[in-house]
């Protein structure tokens, strides 16, 4: 749907235990010398921000200071010339000081659900969004979640967030949709939810995948931590491009985009060019 390569989406997440702590200028310039790095290794969009929604540190931080966090990097990286940047939020206050300051898409990983101003003003700025997958608040989503099954759940309540960006005038044709993975799911789940990741398809709309050194790969790999799950990353971005994913988002891009191209020349082997 956006062509026949997979496209890498970089993360850059900028909260304080992400950079040094040379107070909050120093972490702004590190943190858009670390987006000019994940363009240069081959970025095709950097994904910034400033909230963390992993287990434990889901304590939320107020809109005020996600802002002061996100702004400056999209600032400083769209004043280096760097590519299409998303802002990784859910509060359309956060959003909307971001599109001022240059970023192109929002990815909203509550699916217009957490603010209902968000929707309107993806609308109003006409940019493109993506819509993840969620159950719960950012701290109930960590716990118990059960399905009867999952990846028809999980394609319904996407259709869902879908019509409530269209009910505010996001046109269908902007949404790119994720199952997001690790959120509201369990290991299990998320494996379920990569394994199935084909049926989203008859959403008929770009699929974003993020796998990227989630829990599910340290459960697998009986309890490796996140910085020893690059080749349980490598094999989930693979088995992702594989069943369809047009976007995926991952923190080692260099290597990822390397087992993307892999991929998409194994696709679109023998077809003539076109996958
Ligand atoms: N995962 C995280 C944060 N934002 N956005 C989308 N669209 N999809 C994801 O899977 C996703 C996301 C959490 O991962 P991180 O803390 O490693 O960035």
């Amino acid at each position: 749907m956006l062509g026949a390569r997979t496209l890498v989406m970089g993360v850059l997440n900028v909260t304080p235990d992400s950079f040094s702590d040379g107070g909050q200028f120093a972490d702004a310039d590190a943190a858009v010398l670390r987006g000019l790095a994940l363009f240069e290794a081959g970025a095709d969009i950097v994904d910034v921000g400033g909230e963390s929604t992993r287990p434990g540190g889901a304590l939320r931080v107020d809109a005020a200071e996600e802002r002061r966090r996100v702004v400056p990097v999209i600032e400083g990286l769209r004043a280096r010339g760097a590519g299409p940047i998303s802002v990784d939020t859910t509060r359309a206050e956060v959003a909307r000081a971001a599109l001022d300051a240059g970023a192109d898409l929002v990815n909203d990983v509550s699916g217009f659900r957490f603010d209902p101003g968000l929707a309107p003003l993806v609308a109003e700025r006409g940019v493109p969004a993506v819509v993840m997958h969620l159950r719960g608040d950012f701290t109930a989503m960590h716990r118990e979640p059960s399905y009867r099954d999952v990846m028809g759940e999980v394609a319904e309540e996407l259709e869902q967030a879908l019509r409530r960006g269209m009910a505010a005038g996001v046109p269908r044709e902007s949404m790119i949709v994720d199952p997001g993975i690790g959120f509201a799911k369990d290991a299990g789940h998320s494996l379920e939810a990569m394994r199935r990741l084909g049926e989203l398809q008859r959403l008929d709309r770009p699929v974003l995948v993020g796998p990227s050194r989630k829990s599910f790969i340290g459960t697998v790999l009986g309890g490796a931590p996140p910085s020893e799950r690059l080749f349980g990353t490598a094999a989930a971005v693979a088995a992702a491009v594989m069943a369809g994913a047009h976007l995926v988002r991952v923190h080692d891009v260099a290597e990822m985009a390397q087992v993307a191209r892999v991929c998409d020349a194994i696709l679109s082997a023998g077809l003539g060019g076109e996958r």
